[in-house]
């Protein structure tokens, strides 16, 4: 594999990078992306940060003050994909990263499928991770806006440090992040308390009609798109509910289901331990990690439902 100083040193030359995060963003691909790009603001290389979906309010901290575009709109030297598994998660931008002369891609999902034409990846609980190391290949001192965008990539799938799958390396970065004036105080505000009315109203909705499977073992929340509309919820607002639903009494494996659209759901997959969600999520297309992953499935509600579960039971131990 690359190592990361050659990415380093091949950045470096660059006069422009474009920077994609996944669709539907999260704190680990804003952060992960913020935080490159600051360090490339330090070394006068010019970079935009770009993402096909909206970006969430929530993320404006990160962000200080510049802007994530929506689509590709000039000549980049180079591209580089943060976060991304495969070229799907890319949305509308997967043709324009695939038809370019010159790409990368930073990440840390076991499922990636490598395709970029130079891929590093590292299953460091969050991709921040990988970033931190190569902007110290970059030889970039982090700023106080590089700490606070890689802290919260580092909360954000780390599960704010309590994931099963937390490196000690990961606390020793989040550890010099903090020397660099990280606020982690603000970002677990920012990220994971403060919650609109709507979100709130949503949450008791979703949390009365939870359905529980193989001795209970599996639990499916649904959030449809009527949900939505009767408490004013927005789609990203359901952020928190699958991990809210591990926890509870013998749950070994949750799976949350999103109403995007007539008859599509996007999945959310966690597993307290024993059981491989990233091998059900693929049963499915899907994929990500083995304790967290997702995927997406078309058909009718109950369909969906009696698929996705039948595919977790498969994976779950000691079930008759
Ligand atoms: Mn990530």
């Amino acid at each position: 594999m690359i190592e990361l100083s050659q990415i380093a040193t091949a950045l470096k030359l660059k006069k422009s990078v474009g920077i994609i995060c996944h669709v539907r963003p999260d704190g680990d691909t804003i952060g992960s992306a913020f935080g490159l790009k600051f360090a490339l603001d330090l070394l006068g290389v010019q970079s935009d940060v770009i993402c096909s979906d909206p970006v969430p309010s929530k993320f404006d901290f990160i962000l200080d003050g510049e802007k994530v575009f929506s689509s590709i709109e000039k000549e980049y030297d180079c591209l580089v994909a943060i976060d991304c598994a495969d070229v799907t998660r890319l949305g509308d931008l997967a043709q324009e990263f695939i038809n370019h002369k010159d790409t990368i891609v930073i990440d840390h999902h076991v499922s990636n499928t490598r395709f970029a034409k130079t891929n590093y990846v590292q299953c460091f609980a969050a991709n921040a991770v990988n970033v931190y190391f190569l902007i110290t290949h970059l030889e970039v001192e982090p700023n106080k806006r590089i700490a606070n965008a890689l802290a919260s990539g580092i909360m954000t799938d780390t599960g704010r440090f309590c994931h099963k799958d937390v490196q000690s390396t990961v606390l020793v970065v989040a550890s010099h992040l903090i020397e660099k004036g990280a606020d982690l105080n603000l970002i677990n505000k920012k990220l994971f308390v403060s919650q609109s009315k709507n979100r709130a109203k949503l949450f008791g909705k979703v949390m009365q009609s939870l359905r529980y499977f193989y001795q209970d073992k599996v639990v499916v929340a649904t959030v449809t798109q009527n949900d939505l509309a009767l408490t004013g919820a927005q789609p990203d607002e359901t952020e928190g509910f699958i991990e809210f639903i591990m926890g509870i009494e013998g749950v070994e494996v949750g799976a949350c289901l999103l109403e995007i659209g007539k008859n599509k759901y996007k999945i959310s997959l966690r597993s307290n331990g024993e059981t491989n969600v990233n091998a059900v999520a693929s049963d499915f297309g899907g994929g990500g990690h083995i304790l967290a992953s997702g995927c997406q499935i078309a058909g009718e509600y109950e369909e969906v439902v009696d698929k996705i579960t039948f595919s977790i039971k498969r994976q779950l131990p000691d079930v008759l």
